[in-house]
């Protein structure tokens, strides 16, 4: 295999004019194909290219942070992992991601599926366009994904040889761990708030031993807690829509971890969306109509989660975690069905924590939300960011009290109208 090389638009045609299924989904002779670099996330190089049979997506790893520059150097291995992940999650919940035609692992670059019309889902929040089956997709691919690749599913072999291959995911998972759970809590070198104003709430959520408490709590539950595959990084820029398809992309963070962890980061990223409405320019109406419809959204996503996940427990429960010999006497139903109950009042408890802890780490520290920071009002994107700060600490301290995303939505509208 060649040495790793990154591309650019004018060498892809010479580096990959030679697939045969870039011929086919693009053209046959690369000198007619034409590229684009789109990337506008915080790690890696993505190109559309384009030709007379149609388009395709390269992704490719650069050996360093995009965000930061080449002095936070990344390992180009986690395209080997995002391919990894890419082709469990089309088993597990198939038309929910993009086909994957081609891995280079050598050269860090996956050829999948250019989704068009498609847009990113951030922006498509912040412009204010509702989508009608973004919520059922969304439920059902996390249920779908997170049980599938749990050992509610997994036989003991397949399970313990997954474990161990995604176990060298490393370095993503130490952004994790850190810039998620623990840079937001103290004064961290890389953090940064938008907004001087918030200089006040920022030193009190620093000082506050519970919240510091329930992050440790949390962190030591994304490390230790292996129940699934996670996609690793479920917001709103990983998730591509039109007005009625929904696609998730992105799952370079794939590692196993806790059931709630994609739910609440998911949630969350909702949630923040929802505080960023008052910093947009359209009406009050239709500012209120939106976060109407944001909230409905988070309530049915956790909905049609709770619904396929529960069939799927009924139904497909035949991995390392279903032991026949538990349920064959009359108790059968009710201990499987209380077991059931159990389990998701557990996911949806983490949910909350974890979230609460996406929303902190979003404002606070290194990797920001576009949503927010494009407030361009100082005092006004300081009071949203603020709203979601105080909700996210709610979520994550009262985790316990909160029942439903019922219960939630009402409490967003309340710190909303504070
Ligand atoms: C240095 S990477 C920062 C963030 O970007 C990714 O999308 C993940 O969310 C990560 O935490
Ligand atoms: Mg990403």
């Amino acid at each position: 295999s060649n040495p790793y090389e990154p591309l650019n638009v004018d060498t892809i045609g010479e580096k990959l004019g030679h697939l045969e299924i870039l011929k086919e989904k693009v053209g046959p002779d690369a000198a007619s194909w034409s590229a684009q670099e789109v990337g506008d996330g915080n790690l890696n190089l993505v190109f559309i290219v384009t030709g007379p049979n149609g388009q395709a997506i390269v992704k490719q790893a650069l050996p360093y942070v995009r965000l930061v520059g080449d002095s936070w150097p990344l390992p180009l291995k986690r395209a080997f992992f995002e391919y990894h992940a890419l082709i469990r999650q089309a088993k597990y919940a198939p038309e929910d991601v993009p086909e994957v035609y081609h891995f280079d692992e050598s050269q860090a670059l996956i050829v999948m599926q250019f989704m068009t019309p498609h847009v990113i889902l951030r922006n498509s929040l912040r412009d204010g366009i509702k989508h009608d089956n973004l919520a059922e997709v969304m439920g059902k691919f996390c249920a779908r994904t997170l049980f599938r690749g749990s050992d509610l599913s997994m036989d003991t072999k397949e399970r313990k040889k997954d474990l161990a291959l995604f176990a060298d995911n490393i370095e993503l998972c130490d952004i994790t761990e850190n810039l998620v759970f623990t840079d937001p809590y103290f004064d961290a070198e890389m953090n940064r708030h938008t907004s001087p104003q918030l200089d006040g709430i920022v030193a009190s959520l620093r000082a506050d031993i519970d919240m510091k408490v329930a992050a440790q709590h949390f962190k030591a539950k994304f490390c230790n807690n292996a129940e699934t595959l996670l996609h690793g990084d479920l917001h709103t820029g990983s998730i591509m829509v039109t007005e009625s398809d929904t696609v998730v992309i992105d799952p370079e963070f794939a590692t196993y971890g806790p059931i709630g962890f994609d739910i609440g980061m998911l949630l969350g990223n909702f949630y923040m969306a929802f505080f960023a409405q008052d910093g947009h320019e359209a009406s009050k109406g239709a500012r209120d109509d939106y976060a109407q419809w944001i909230l409905d959204v988070t309530c049915d996503i956790w909905h049609h989660f709770e619904e396929e996940f529960s069939h799927l427990w009924r139904t497909e429960r035949t991995g390392i975690l279903y032991d026949k010999r538990l349920y064959e006497d009359q108790g059968h139903n009710l201990a499987s069905e209380q077991a059931l109950t159990d389990r998701l009042n557990q996911i949806w408890s983490d949910a909350l924590g974890f979230g609460g802890i996406e929303m902190h780490r979003r404002i606070l520290g290194l990797a920001h939300i576009m949503e927010l920071d494009s407030i361009e009002d100082a005092d006004l994107r300081a009071a949203c960011e603020a709203r979601a700060l105080q909700f996210g600490r709610q979520i994550v301290i009262s985790r316990d009290a909160y029942k439903s995303p019922h219960q939630i939505a009402e409490l967003a509208r309340a710190v909303r109208k504070d």
